[in-house]
């Protein structure tokens, strides 16, 4: 066994749990390098990774029963109409006494896209090239001005490109937001697996680990200290979505109305799935009356193509990770400092490292998800949106879901608002983009604008 003066009960731990291969180039460190590999284990929940790994061996668990979850609908009815009018006032007032913060989930690599570093670092802008985070930084700035508040911006990263994040936003001038206006935290990490439950070496001294997925995010909005910070400045609700998706609407008044008039603690966005196999999780109410997400993986084949009697699917409502949350209700949740959301167990690629150099293994990682908050309240509201206006995540290189399909929705969605305000388009322009700063809705476009008869527009 080998020894290090003040980590004793970690050594014996490591050594009871199976572990000790961890130590296999120990002779090799310098001091500093023992001290950091011993510091790394010492935070490390043996008993409980060994029951995730346990998990890993059984069968799936047979999930609760459930079927459909009811949900608003896009207005259509004289009736729903005015609900959408009297939810739209009562957005409108909440935004305007500042009471909404932003929070984008951006712990994930761009590493699907091919990209080298935080996927909000990534080009999306169809014409002007602009990243995903300058993309949302200007939405920001615009519903600052336009409501005269100031909305915060929560971002979360994680440790493999926290520096990377505060780096590039600084580089860039924070997009013309107030630097005290950003907010940026780590979310937790957790050791991956080998197949025989092994802890797996990232190098010499340091153990592979991931990112504990976005539901992560809500104990880290917790421990940040930020969750607090902004109950102090009077913020009420955060406006949670994923840094991939170039649409969304962060401060929707109609959406954070109907929250507010059903007191919701969570709200959600679903959209109707183009096609079954879609690769989005599914709104249900379970047996138990409890409203929850099923993600796409886990639902059963049969629900998966399951028609109603008009012939439509009936799992249709599928979750674009839009939620709003009640900041004291995120308080409650997280009362113990932390809120235990269940892991979920991915095969995925994990890279060795190995006396030959790195080695591509099949282990295990473990990630909560978000939407898991679901169920733990019985305040739940749903609203339909539609794709065209709301949804183009940046997946992959290209295909499906891709940098090339967000570009053209970005496209067809400037066309469709400048056709809304009747402005007309020649039909020399096949791509067309407007900059956040000039309109989040077709309402803020400037309607004396001439579009040049050109291919690529850029409306700013
Ligand atoms: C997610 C949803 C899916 C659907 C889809 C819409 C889950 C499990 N699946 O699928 O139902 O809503 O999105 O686009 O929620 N992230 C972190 N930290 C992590 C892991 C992820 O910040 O540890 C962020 C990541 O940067 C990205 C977002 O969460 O913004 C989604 O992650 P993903 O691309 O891995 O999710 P995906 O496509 O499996």
């Amino acid at each position: 066994m080998i020894s290090y003066n003040g980590y004793e009960d970690t050594i014996t731990r490591v050594y009871d749990n199976n572990q000790e291969h961890v130590f296999k180039f120990w002779d090799e460190l310098t001091d500093a390098e023992k001290k950091s590999l011993l510091e790394e284990l010492s935070d490390i929940d043996f008993q409980h990774l060994m029951s995730l790994y346990e998990k890993t061996k059984e069968d799936e668990p047979i999930p609760m029963d459930f079927q459909p979850a009811p949900y608003m609908p896009v207005p259509r009815t004289d009736e729903q109409k005015k609900e959408y009018t009297r939810a739209y006032d009562a957005g409108i007032d909440m935004i305007k006494h500042g009471k909404v913060a932003a929070f984008v989930v951006a712990g994930g690599q761009g590493s699907r896209l091919g990209f080298d570093g935080p996927k909000g670092a990534f080009p999306v802008g169809p014409v002007s090239d602009k990243t995903l985070f300058q993309i949302h930084a200007e939405k920001i700035k615009k519903y600052s001005e336009k409501y005269g508040v100031i909305v915060p911006w929560l971002i979360m990263t994680s440790p493999a490109n926290h520096q990377d994040t505060v780096d590039f936003l600084k580089e860039h001038n924070w997009f013309g937001l107030h630097e005290e206006s950003v907010h940026l935290f780590p979310q937790k990490m957790i050791p991956s697996l080998d197949p025989d439950g092994k802890l797996v070496l990232a190098d010499k001294h340091s153990i592979f680990k991931n990112p504990d997925g976005h539901g992560g995010s809500l104990t880290a909005l917790r421990q940040s200290g930020v969750l607090e910070k902004m109950i102090d400045q009077g913020i009420e609700i955060i406006s949670y979505f994923q840094v991939d998706n170039p649409l969304v609407n962060i401060v929707d008044p109609y959406f954070i109305g109907f929250h507010v008039l059903q007191k919701a603690h969570i709200s959600s966005k679903a959209l109707m799935k183009a096609y079954p196999e879609e690769k989005v999780g599914v709104f249900v109410e379970f047996e138990n009356g409890k409203i929850g997400v099923v993600e796409y993986s886990d639902l059963p084949e049969e629900k998966q193509y399951e028609k109603d009697d008009e012939g439509s699917l009936r799992y249709a409502a599928g979750s674009i990770a839009i939620h709003l949350f009640d900041c004291r209700f995120l308080m409650d949740i997280t009362g113990g400092g932390s809120l235990s959301l269940p892991y979920h167990i991915a095969k995925k690629k994990i890279e060795e490292y190995t006396r030959e150099g790195e080695k591509e293994i099949q282990g295990y990682k473990f990630e909560k998800f978000v939407f898991d908050a679901l169920p733990l309240t019985d305040n739940n509201f749903i609203m339909e949106t539609t794709r065209e206006e709301e949804f183009a995540p940046v997946k992959n290189k290209s295909g499906i879901d891709s940098v090339e399909s967000a570009r053209e929705l970005m496209s067809n969605l400037a066309m469709n608002w400048l056709k809304q305000q009747g402005i007309s388009i020649p039909p020399e322009v096949k791509v067309i983009e407007i900059s956040p700063l000039q309109a989040v809705e077709p309402g803020d476009i400037d309607n004396h604008i001439t579009i040049p008869a050109k291919e690529k527009v850029y409306i700013q």
